[in-house]
């Protein structure tokens, strides 16, 4: 009897070594959130153990009570029942004691969400979009801007397929399997760093535990999000939205660098780009050979999880490009499935790669393996394809435009305007003007607008007036495929609100 007792009295005790014995039991496998490398990551790992405490504390005293009270009150030790209703103090004291519990809590809880959601004076912005399945980013404001890239798992398809004991053995010894990119998203240590996420085709969610960030990806929306690392290091996400079938398999990467290895890393980054600009000047042209060799590379980064280096596919999902009579069959089907896809199938569009890439690529696959079509594609035929239409341009370089006073030209609109002011209509007719002489040259246009009052509707008034400027250059006999639209950027909060409104007009390449 009196073991029973004591028995019983221990259960809580013996409920809350259970709850602790997992942790000592498994030490290498965490059963905690990922240690925060940012401030507000740290305030919420603690707010999170000091409430699970809390909770445990409550759990472990009113249960204690409970089974107490049941069991020393029971009818055959001769309990008899007390028999009594609206006890004034017991009420007020269990909703008083639970209320101040609950505000204690909520109290930090809702400091830390609104410190979350305020993404104010960033030292940089990046844009994350997702798609079925990879993120692409771009730096839109801060050292780095114009960066831009897309990265995509890179875990070898052997490993996830463990066909093999081999690709058994290399998975178990990949720690970052699936948790691995192509490219990685760099950014400097001790900076405001903001995120905007949107997708492209369906809801995906940017995701980084130790950055303390998750934000649903929805396409036609603009969210933000921001982090402070502290810490240089490697830090490793995922998509954290049901996307589609391979939703497991487009993770994040965020590599912090210190400020001095950041700058490198944006120099070469702007480096690789002009030598990309270069290399696939318009005007270039491009012999079979080179056309192959750079398409062996695009194949291997972008084609070989499905279609495999060698060309055979895994049918029945992925068709062999070895002996596909669409491979080598007639160019414009080929580059029409490499370009558009195929909807409702894992083949998805790849627009996103430049014309020489695309050129290259098909280029390769009609000539690899026992694929002997014997012929090119050019990034002409690509350019013709996407609809740009047309001859390509005339090979005036765009040099020249740069030369001349008139680019970059500034283009301001009043308040709440969606048509330029007087001065700006003049700016527009030099514009329109220049671009007349210069046949080839071709112009990037930016829309700014600022970190204030609502972030959608000033990207979409950004993105108006860049649409009007387009418009009005169009009007003066400027051919649309001689305008590149950039995304619209912004300028720092409090700054000139004229600046918040002007549509820039830049010499492209
Ligand atoms: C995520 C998987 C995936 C990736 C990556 C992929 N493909 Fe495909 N591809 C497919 C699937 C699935 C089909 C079959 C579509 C269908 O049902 O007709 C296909 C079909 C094709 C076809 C038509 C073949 C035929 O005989 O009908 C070509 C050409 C092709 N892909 C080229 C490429 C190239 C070039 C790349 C890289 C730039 C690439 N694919 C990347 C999945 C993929
Ligand atoms: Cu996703």
């Amino acid at each position: 009897m009196l073991a029973k007792l004591t028995a019983l009295k221990m259960l809580p005790t013996l409920s809350l070594l259970l709850l602790m014995a997992p942790a000592a039991a498994f030490a290498e496998y965490k059963l905690n959130l990922q240690l925060p490398v940012t401030a507000l990551g740290q305030t919420i790992y603690d707010l999170h153990t000091i409430i699970t405490w809390i909770c445990v504390v409550i759990f472990v005293a009113v249960f204690g009570f409970m089974f107490y009270s049941i069991y020393a009150h029971r009818k055959s030790v001769g309990h008899k029942a007390a028999n009594f209703h609206e006890h004034f103090s017991v009420e007020v004291a269990w909703t008083v004691v639970p209320c101040i519990i609950l505000i204690a809590m909520a109290w930090p809880a809702t400091r830390a969400l609104i410190q979350l959601r305020d993404t104010s004076d960033p030292d940089l912005t990046i844009k994350a979009t997702g798609h079925q399945w990879k993120w692409g980013y771009d730096y839109i404001k801060g050292e780095g801007e114009g960066i831009s890239f897309y990265s995509s798992l890179s875990t070898p398809l052997t490993q996830i397929e463990g066909k093999t004991p081999e690709a058994i053995a290399a998975r178990n010894a990949n720690k970052n399997y699936l948790l691995e990119t192509d490219t990685t998203v760099v950014v400097p240590v001790g900076k405001k760093v903001r995120v905007l996420v949107t997708a492209a085709d369906v809801i995906h969610a940017w995701w980084v535990p130790a950055l303390a960030v998750k934000q649903d990806a929805i396409p036609g929306f603009i969210r933000d999000t921001w982090f402070k690392a502290e810490k240089p290091g490697i830090y490793r996400g995922q998509c954290a939205e049901l996307c589609g079938k391979n939703h497991g398999f487009m993770p994040i990467v965020v590599e912090v660098k210190s400020a001095a290895d950041y700058t490198a890393w944006v120099a070469s980054q702007k480096a690789n780009m002009k030598k990309a600009a270069v290399a696939d000047a318009a005007d270039k042209v491009w012999t079979a050979e080179e056309l192959k060799a750079r398409g062996e590379k695009v194949y291997a980064a972008n084609c070989v999880a499905c279609h495999q280096p060698n060309g055979k596919g895994t049918p029945p999902a992925f068709p062999a490009l070895d002996g596909s009579k669409m491979v080598v069959g007639a160019k414009a089907d080929q580059i029409d499935r490499v370009l558009n896809g195929k909807p409702g199938t894992a083949m998805s569009p790849f627009k996103h790669l430049s014309d020489a890439d695309l050129a290259a690529v098909t280029t390769y696959t009609r000539n690899a393996w026992g694929n002997k079509a014997g012929d090119m594609v050019t990034p002409a035929e690509i350019k013709t394809a996407r609809g740009g239409g047309g001859a390509p341009a005339a090979a005036a370089p765009a040099a020249a435009v740069a030369a001349t006073a008139v680019l970059p030209a500034a283009v301001y609109f009043d308040t709440g305007k969606a048509a330029a002011d007087a001065d700006s209509k003049k700016t527009l007719d030099d514009v329109i003007a220049l671009l007349k002489t210069n046949a080839g040259a071709k112009v990037e246009v930016t829309g700014y607008t600022d970190t204030t009052g609502n972030l959608n509707q000033n990207m979409e008034l950004a993105k108006q007036r860049a649409v009007g400027v387009r418009d009005a250059l169009m009007a003066g006999g400027v051919a649309k495929d001689r305008i590149t639209m950039k995304p619209p950027a912004t300028v720092e909060a409090g700054g000139d609100a004229k600046q918040a409104r002007r549509v820039d007009i830049k010499p492209a390449g």
